[in-house]
């Protein structure tokens, strides 16, 4: 280990945290930042619907009272957004892909995901990363519902990737044969977007 530290390393040091739990060049905020392009859309759940879609079997439309009886998990893990702040053990409350996966029945041909939000806006990651244990379909954070700013009723949260991936205001899940670009993405935010290789941007 190097003698200098970061004056963010020394922070998390002062705190008892281990420092190589932060990845590099971000910084710990025990706030949670709230980002997103555009506005809090308006949800009625009454109207509303959740769509998983693509190269499956079987796509399904459920209603917000059918998802949340589908069998739950809760998670815990860092995020880490790629403005540089990062929040450490946040729980999460919602459904599990492997849940949707048995209604669904993706294709063989099924091998990237592209999440789908209101007002068009998208993100995509590979669909293992959506099967990864700590990844979520969820509506509610530490203990409580999601704030609208956070993305009630549904977002997802994908915490093996920066996370602009983690789609607010989530409506469906695509499955795809061939990888696409989602929002971010689209604007040269890098597809990978690994925070341990630092892939922030594609330029
Ligand atoms: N629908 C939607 N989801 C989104 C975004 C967005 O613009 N629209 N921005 C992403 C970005 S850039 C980040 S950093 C996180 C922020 O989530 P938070 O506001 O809950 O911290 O949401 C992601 N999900
Ligand atoms: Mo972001």
């Amino acid at each position: 280990m190097s003698l200098f530290r970061s004056k963010a390393e020394q922070k998390l040091i002062d705190k008892g945290l281990d420092p190589a739990r932060l990845p590099p060049g971000q910084y710990l905020t025990e706030k949670w930042p709230v980002l997103h392009a555009g506005s809090v859309p308006q949800t009625d759940l009454a109207t509303w619907d959740f769509k998983v879609f693509g190269e499956v079997e079987q796509p399904i439309a459920l209603r917000y009272d059918e998802l949340q009886a589908l069998p739950t998990t809760e998670i815990t893990t860092d995020i880490h957004c790629v403005t540089r702040w990062s929040r450490f053990g946040m729980s999460f409350e919602g459904v599990h892909w492997r849940e949707l996966a048995k209604l669904v029945r993706p294709k063989p041909t099924a091998c990237f995901v592209l999440a789908h939000s209101e007002q068009g806006f998208t993100a995509n990651v590979p669909l293992a990363a959506l099967e990864d244990d700590n990844s979520l379909i969820a509506w509610s954070a530490d203990g409580e519902p999601l704030e609208p700013d956070h993305g009630w009723p549904l977002r997802l949260v994908v915490p093996s990737r920066y996370f602009w991936k983690s789609a607010k205001w989530l409506r469906g899940i695509e499955l795809l044969a061939a990888d696409q670009p989602g929002f971010w993405e689209r604007y040269g935010y890098h597809n990978d977007a690994d925070y341990w290789k630092e892939q922030r941007y594609s330029f």
